[in-house]
């Protein structure tokens, strides 16, 4: 090996280590604090039953769709084990993801021993478990995804509850923007004084509902995913409630919109939560809002693979805009590096490269370790093409980057 070469493998193990060293803030997820009861999901069933694997497992069995729904949580699981994992290997994303968790949390994966695996989980207590899996994932803290409109979660915000100071809310929206005919009942019995017609009152008290919940949750951000044909501005009651309820609301707290853009939901309803879909989206809108709304600050990210270069883009043009991660069917490595390298390339280290999106709390062993890798990978190379240039970096410098890209940037801008 020459010198160069010794330089840049000596480079690449030490951003590989800094970054597996570097404590994660995940932006979204759909996990809950142990307070939040039976909503936090955990252990090897809820592994294995994840919405990915449930729609990968349809694919080669013949079970009927509505019969999958008449199984329990285990029976479920042994399902996705013995097709997914005994009879073929597993070797997506979703299915390796499995493998890394358990093998990352100590236990035998080459046994292929289930019955193991849940006696493990079942010694565990859900509050050891999470600070074990913190510790695993070296992760600092997670932002949930919490929907006031949901009846089981709903209750227990109303109650109140003593925090877990390491799960932050975000409060999330959909139902008001992309089904304000059914919400407006809701709300209504909410004590809201609300019509359909959006006029100046019911404006003003969509506007007190959103603060009411910003201020109950301590909610970091405003969140809304989107379908592919979503358009701003429109004569619709989604825009109007962004322009005239949420973009102001956001401002008086000083708090972002995140966008999650591009899903088609219930492409295939007899899939329940795993049968979204994908569809390309107008990044036109996502310009137009940063333009337009110059004191709002927004969080973006879009599912189409095919979005992603016009995004970045976009984001050079507004330091108002914050891209961040690669959404569920961008979860894959090879699209994370690719994705990745684009937007360092396009946009230096001003991007939040990755969220988790786990809804079961191991996930985040799996998700983080795979993630990580890629980012620092591709990280090494853009060093180690700045040090072919003669430029030199110390470690301090390397672990000031990785704490931006799996943090900094994301605190950074909700305290701009
Ligand atoms: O809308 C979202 O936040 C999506 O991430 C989820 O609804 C989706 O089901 C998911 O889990 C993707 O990873
Ligand atoms: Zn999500």
């Amino acid at each position: 090996m020459s010198s160069t070469e010794q330089d840049t493998a000596a480079l690449r193990g030490s951003v590989r280590r800094i970054v597996a060293e570097t404590p994660i803030t995940d932006l979204h997820t759909h996990l809950f604090s142990p307070d939040f009861g039976g909503l936090l999901l955990w252990g090897v069933d809820e592994l294995l039953t994840y919405h990915y694997l449930l729609a990968e497992v349809m694919r080669v069995s013949d079970l009927p769709y509505e019969k999958l729904w008449t199984l329990s949580t285990r029976e479920k699981a042994d399902l996705v084990w013995q097709h997914l994992f005994l009879d073929r290997s597993p070797i997506s994303e979703a299915c390796r993801g499995v493998l890394t968790a358990l093998n990352r949390l100590g236990l035998d994966v080459a046994s292929r021993d289930l019955a193991a695996y849940r006696a493990f989980f079942e010694a565990q207590t859900p509050g050891q478990h999470v600070d074990t899996v913190f510790e695993c994932a070296n992760l600092k803290d997670v932002v949930m995804t919490n929907d006031p409109f949901d009846p089981e979660e709903h209750p227990l915000w109303m109650a109140g509850f003593e925090r877990d100071p390491r799960f932050h809310a975000a409060l999330r929206i959909d139902p008001l923007l992309n089904d304000w005919g059914t919400t407006v009942e809701k709300l209504k019995g909410w004590g809201y004084n609300v019509e359909p017609g959006l006029g100046d009152a019911t404006r003003a008290e969509v506007r007190r509902f959103l603060s009411d919940w910003i201020v109950r949750m301590k909610a970091l951000y405003m969140a809304v995913s989107l379908p592919p044909d979503f358009v701003m501005p429109e004569d619709s009651p989604r825009a109007t409630l962004i322009a005239e309820c949420v973009l102001p609301v956001a401002r008086e707290h000083n708090i972002p919109f995140a966008l999650m853009i591009g899903v088609k939901r219930q492409v295939n309803p007899a899939l329940q939560l795993a049968g979204d879909g994908v569809g390309l989206s107008s990044v036109d809108c996502v310009a137009h809002l940063c333009a337009r709304y110059p004191d709002n600050k927004f969080m973006v990210t879009m599912l189409a693979r095919e979005n992603q270069h016009e995004l970045c883009i976009a984001a050079r043009k507004f330091r108002n805009l914050c891209l961040f991660g690669c959404w569920w069917f961008l979860n894959d490595p090879s699209l994370i590096d690719e994705i990745t390298r684009m937007r360092f390339e396009l946009l230096g280290l001003s991007v939040v490269p990755q969220h988790s999106d786990a809804r079961v709390l191991d996930q985040v062993v799996y998700k983080w370790a795979h993630s990580r890798e890629v980012i620092a990978n591709v990280l090494a190379d853009k060093y180690a093409d700045l040090t072919a240039t003669g430029w030199v970096l110390d470690e301090t410098e390397i672990q000031r980057d990785a704490a931006k890209l799996l943090g900094g940037n994301f605190w950074n801008f909700i305290e701009r």
